[in-house]
């Protein structure tokens, strides 16, 4: 069949399905897409003549509508995700935060930006890049580093490889992130003849794969010696759906459990081996069970800094990992024991495995579960006066939303305090992204958990910082008919930059907001329903407005920036100036050495 090879791409894109366990669905929801130059007449006209192949979605800017493929494909537990069109030059390389974000965080996400001519018969065009030394570079070669595929289709037959390389890539465990198509705009509308097998429907089988024998033996000796083990839940236990796995196998052995931003969720809030938040931004219960923790199992973790506490949360000098990770390179990570595989397979050929962790330390364990309860019961009701702090409005915002409802966030001092203080009850109930904390990731990544998840309600929080940058999508949701519940916390600027500021004896230097923001008035005028609340009783009450009503709300609620929530024995490692003439800062520049002597390697071999 003779088609453009826009026509192609996208009956292929149409006819893509993934399967685990014998689940079987399409993998792309659809595309979003802003036209301009570039793909005005090559993927939109494809789109436009098979309007039953991929449904168009139109956002208002393309960093948004890719932080709403990967606010999708997480909440799809990447077992979905969109593709994403845009124009040349600008419209393209407005995805380059999202290429980067969802790529950090593993998402699939299919980026197609339009690019140059490949004729180059009207060079430059509008918004073309030159290069004085190079004929073969153009905007889109940004997407490089931020993609986990990159091709550059020169000529229509070049597709039918890209398109097939793209899908293994977005449907692999481990390799998966953005892939970007670039799509010189000219060989977009040119034609080929399409090998029917091309655009045949093809299942992609979402692979579980199992360590290596010789390793899980190993990793069984290992974990069956300890006496004070850990296991650090992180987001891989929640995209293998190991959530049950996990709390079996913890629930025989007695082995606590920390969450990492993206494995909150692994186990309820309450169960009584949930220490809840590790690291950085880490509960008291996880970070003080981790200082002493003797065998260390990461199971779908990276390691992150904040996981990590840059490298200080765990202190005892005889400390062994065990890496559970589809991912090599993570699996590897701090001299572990690497079960490369997935986290449910592994889990369960580790069933058999002996381990108990030592009485006094479960005794232990379980007290600091208790004792952290505790504390985030005292934060949700501290009364601070006369403006609520913002971990009383998180606590409103967590007894009103019910059990399934899902909470999104991305940056500020928001998604610290709700991986302390959010009492999560549903695996897929927390979707903080904070691999690349992309402020503007909020309302556009909250529409796409939305798109994902339509009967659950959809929380954002989102700072006032946040929002300034990126709300526009607020339009979209109320296009769409997607109902989002956003809380904007209004504590006048960048108020977790300001108290690192002021940490580091730089004084909060340019954070605050001066200029005062009708924030109801500007949430209004994009159409939703937008009030602004002073006290914690009122911000309730809205809150249940929002949930009967059937359009986006914004609720605005300003809060005292210095009634801010602890930080639990942990640090994080932001360095002050070696030399300054600011007091403040030599004196933040000492404390900083002291706190790097607690930073470890964890090099013991096996
Ligand atoms: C796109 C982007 N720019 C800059 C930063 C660095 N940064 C992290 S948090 C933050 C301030 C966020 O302000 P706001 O949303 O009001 O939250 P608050 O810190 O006040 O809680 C900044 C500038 C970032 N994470 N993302
Ligand atoms: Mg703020």
């Amino acid at each position: 069949m003779k088609l453009t090879m826009a026509q192609a791409l996208i009956r292929f894109l149409a006819s893509q399905y993934v399967e685990r366990d014998g689940v079987e669905h399409r993998f792309f929801a659809g595309c979003w897409g802003i036209f301009g130059h570039g793909n005005v007449a090559g993927i939109g006209e494809a789109l436009q003549e098979l309007p039953d192949g991929l449904p168009f979605f139109q956002a208002r800017n393309e960093q948004a509508m890719v932080h709403a493929a990967a606010g999708f494909a997480r909440m799809s537990s990447r077992m979905a995700t969109f593709a994403c069109t845009t124009s040349i030059g600008p419209g393209a390389t407005n995805m380059v935060t999202g290429a980067a974000a969802a790529t950090i965080n593993r998402l699939p996400v299919l980026l197609l930006p339009g690019d140059v001519f490949a004729s180059r018969a009207s060079d430059p065009a509008l918004q073309q890049l030159e290069t004085p030394w190079a004929g073969d570079v153009s905007v889109n070669d940004v997407f490089r580093p931020v993609s986990r595929y990159f091709d550059r289709i020169m000529r229509p037959e070049q597709i039918v490889p890209a398109a097939l390389a793209a899908m293994r890539v977005l449907t692999s465990p481990a390799d998966t992130g953005a892939v970007t198509l670039a799509l010189p705009q000219d060989v977009q509308t040119e034609a080929f003849d399409v090998p029917a097998d091309f655009l045949a429907k093809r299942v992609w089988h979402y692979e579980r794969r199992r360590p290596d024998e010789a390793a899980l033996r190993r990793a069984a000796q290992l974990i069956a010696a300890a006496k004070r083990p850990l296991v650090v839940a992180g987001g891989g236990v929640i995209y293998s759906g190991a959530t049950d796995a996990l709390r079996a196998w913890v629930d025989a052995r007695g082995i606590p459990v920390g969450e990492t931003q993206a494995g909150k969720g692994s186990l309820p809030y309450d169960h009584p081996l949930n220490l809840g938040a590790i690291g950085a931004t880490g509960m008291l219960a996880a970070n003080r069970i981790a200082r002493v923790a003797d065998v260390v199992i990461g199971i779908g973790t990276r390691w992150s800094d904040f996981t990590t506490a840059s490298n200080t949360v765990f202190q005892n000098p005889d400390l062994r990992f065990v890496n559970v990770n589809v991912v090599e390179l993570d699996a590897h990570k701090n001299s572990g024991i690497a079960l490369v595989g997935d986290a449910r397979v592994t889990l369960e050929a580790l069933a058999a495995s002996p381990a108990r962790a030592d009485a006094a330390y479960r005794a232990e364990a379980q007290r600091l579960h208790d004792e952290s309860q505790r504390e985030v019961d005292r934060l949700y009701a501290l009364g601070s006066a006369p403006l609520p702090a913002q971990s009383e409005v998180i606590g409103a915002v967590n007894s009103i939303a019910g059990p399934r409802d899902v909470v999104v966030c991305a940056a500020g001092s928001l998604p610290g305090d709700l991986h302390k203080l959010w009492r999560t009850r549903d695996p897929h109930g927390y979707q903080v992204e904070y691999g690349y904390s992309t402020m503007g990731y909020e309302i556009a990544g909250g529409l796409g958990v939305k798109l994902a998840a339509p009967d659950r309600d959809v929380y954002v929080l989102v700072g006032d910082g946040s929002y300034l940058m990126l709300a526009q999508e607020i339009v979209t949701s109320l296009e769409l008919q997607h109902k989002l519940i956003v809380v904007l916390v209004d504590n006048q600027g960048f108020a977790s930059i300001g108290a690192l500021s002021r940490s580091l004896g730089s004084g909060g230097f340019g954070t605050e907001r001066t200029q005062p923001v009708d924030f109801a008035a500007n949430a209004a005028s994009l159409g939703a329903i937008a009030t602004s609340v002073r006290t914690i009783a009122e911000l309730c009450a809205a809150l249940e407005d929002a949930k009967r009503a059937e359009r986006t709300t914004v609720i605005t609620i300003a809060t005292d920036k210095t009634a801010s929530v602890p930080s639990y024995e942990s640090w994080w490692s932001v360095v002050p100036a070696e030399v300054s003439t600011l007091k403040d800062v030599r004196a933040a520049r000492e404390r900083y050495g002291d706190a790097r002597r607690k930073q470890r390697r964890h090099l013991k071999p096996e």
